[in-house]
């Protein structure tokens, strides 16, 4: 049986019919009957989760494993407004994520009710809210406010397809009584089907003329969830842009841009006159920094939102089309170029001298001190070595930011497996959320590089009754935000330590043991190697490895 609300069963209804397969819910009386109705749909899986803020994040994780929009149900009031961080990088990275917040009537704001607050463009300015009212408060006769909630309802499940994917919020209103549940059917309902024209061929003749007869063309790409997308490796192959992409980018070579990042004399050297730029944010500082001062670069970024990015401050042309299109333009039709291949010959020979440099470098410290040989890079290399596509299925990598993402780029390779990051707005609230929902929904192993302040910060994640077996967390414990030891000129503050870094002694094995994940830990070089094989071993578990580095 569904609830005896019309509007809610509408939307209950619609929701399959655009593609959502997928709910978290949160606890709550008023979005009570939403979550009911969902339970009742065969058509819909349901994902439990208490902490909104979590909850959106998981919703996130879940969209970003091909599922489709997704969508987070939450109750009134400060409920809702929790959900703002996962909206707000969903925005950023084009993934539809639907909110859904049930609301109290309005004429009780500001009458010192609980949970009762301005809910309309609570979101803004990330989305905008279609506010579907009950039927009672429109004044109007039943058949138009069928017609209105429906127009209404379609029209929001529609922008979440909007500028290649983006975040909703569907404010229901839902007055008392609220519980019962007596339908037993939903209303016939037909979607109102959206279509987009297809883009084809979005660059001009004179911007891929303007390419083709560069001296050194270079697509830059930043966070980019197609992995290994096919347009790409045909440039690859082809030479005719250098490609330097962030590991987050999911491009393979990704090494090369970790190397110009790293080493100083290389960025000098790396003069490009044009630079085709896509994708999101971007991690790297020096090449940005290197790219705002050549004085005749020029930059076409293609662009598949309506934002207007100049990230390296020599914009000369946006294209307002899907990435894809474009990609596959520039991987016809433009030819070899002779110094892109000169680049490329020149990076292998740097990326193999660094590998050697850095093995022999471990190896070494690795006989003399087991101890002071553990850090983030040391640790994510062999992991690295675990992780490989060969030997190792790996469904995802998922990052932290901070130091991790960083790192990470200069010891895996990019486009082996999918790598994910919130880098949208480079928080530090939602990484294991995010992972947890990737992992609900996809099966093979999800391996999860964290740091001590994001892990905590987000403990929540792991407060969940269907906590999938296959996570894995390796959690990077130094005590702190690392990061903040390495920004140059804070080491003078007293207040770095206690104030800024936040430093701690909090451990995690308390919390796998609340949460019922495995729990190992490592002290040395040589306890990370006697564990890394066990994080990949096919137990029916989570787990978290937990690394003290400098204790
Ligand atoms: C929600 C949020 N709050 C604060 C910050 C600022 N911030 C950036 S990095 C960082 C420290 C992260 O520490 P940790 O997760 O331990 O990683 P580490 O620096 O040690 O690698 C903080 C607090 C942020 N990015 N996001």
């Amino acid at each position: 049986m569904f609830c005896d609300k019309p509007h809610v069963n509408l939307l209950t209804a619609l929701l399959p019919q655009y593609g959502i397969r997928h709910i978290v819910v949160c606890p709550g009386s008023r979005n009570a009957v939403l979550i009911h109705n969902f339970t009742q749909h065969t058509g819909l899986c349901v994902h439990p989760v208490t902490d909104e803020r979590s909850a959106a994040f998981v919703a996130l994780g879940i969209a970003t494993a091909g599922k489709g929009p997704v969508a987070v149900c939450v109750t009134s009031g400060s409920a809702l407004l929790g959900t703002l961080p996962a909206v707000a990088e969903a925005f950023y990275r084009h993934i539809p994520l639907l909110v859904i917040s049930a609301d109290r009537p309005a004429r009780w704001i500001g009458q010192l009710d609980g949970q009762t607050l301005p809910q309309v463009g609570a979101l803004q300015p990330y989305c905008m809210t279609h506010d579907i009212p009950e039927a009672e408060k429109a004044g109007s006769d039943g058949e138009e406010m069928a017609w209105w909630c429906r127009r209404t309802i379609c029209e929001a499940l529609v922008m979440l397809r909007r500028d290649g994917g983006r975040p909703v919020h569907i404010n229901i209103s839902v007055a008392e009584p609220l519980f019962s549940f007596t339908t037993p059917h939903l209303p016939d309902c037909l979607p109102v089907v959206y279509e987009e024209a297809p883009v084809v061929n979005p660059l001009s003749e004179d911007l891929i003329k303007e390419i083709a007869s560069a001296r050194l063309p270079v697509l830059v790409v930043g966070q980019y969830e197609t992995v290994n997308d096919p347009a790409i490796s045909v440039i690859e192959r082809t030479g005719s842009l250098l490609v330097l992409s962030e590991l987050i980018g999911n491009q393979p070579h990704s090494r090369r841009l970790a190397i110009v990042e790293k080493i100083p004399q290389v960025l000098e050297k790396l003069h490009p006159d044009v630079v085709v730029h896509i994708g999101g944010n971007f991690v790297g500082k020096q090449l940005k920094r290197h790219i705002r001062h050549l004085k005749h670069c020029r930059v076409i970024r293609i662009e598949p939102g309506s934002a207007f990015p100049d990230t390296f401050c020599h914009l000369s042309a946006l294209v307002h089309a899907p990435t894809g299109p474009a990609l596959q333009q520039l991987a016809e039709y433009l030819p070899a170029n002779n110094e892109v291949m000169r680049a490329k010959t020149v990076f292998t020979e740097l990326i193999e001298r660094e590998c050697r440099v850095s093995a022999q470098k471990n190896g070494q410290e690795h006989q003399e001190n087991r101890d002071s040989n553990l850090s983030h890079a040391t640790i994510m290399q062999l992991f690295a070595a675990f992780t490989d596509p060969k030997t190792t299925s790996l469904t995802a990598l998922h990052l932290a930011n901070s130091s991790t993402v960083r790192i990470a780029a200069l010891c895996f390779e990019g486009g082996c497996f999918p790598v994910f990051c919130n880098r949208g707005v480079n928080g530090i609230e939602g990484t294991l959320s995010a992972a947890v929902g990737h992992a609900l929904v996809t099966d093979g192993i999800n391996l999860v590089f964290i740091g001590d302040l994001s892990f905590f910060y987000d403990q929540n994640a792991l407060w969940n009754t269907g906590l999938p077996d296959n996570l894995r967390i390796v959690l990077l414990n130094d005590g702190g935000g690392k990061i903040f030891q390495n920004l140059p000129g804070l080491d003078a503050s007293p207040a770095v330590s206690k104030y800024i870094a936040a430093s701690h002694h909090t451990s995690a094995q308390g919390i796998a043991q609340a949460y019922g994940l495995h729990y190992l830990s490592a002290h040395s070089m040589e306890e990370v190697e006697e564990n890394a094989g066990r994080v990949f071993a096919s137990d029916n578990k989570a787990l978290i490895l937990e690394i003290f580095i400098n204790h």
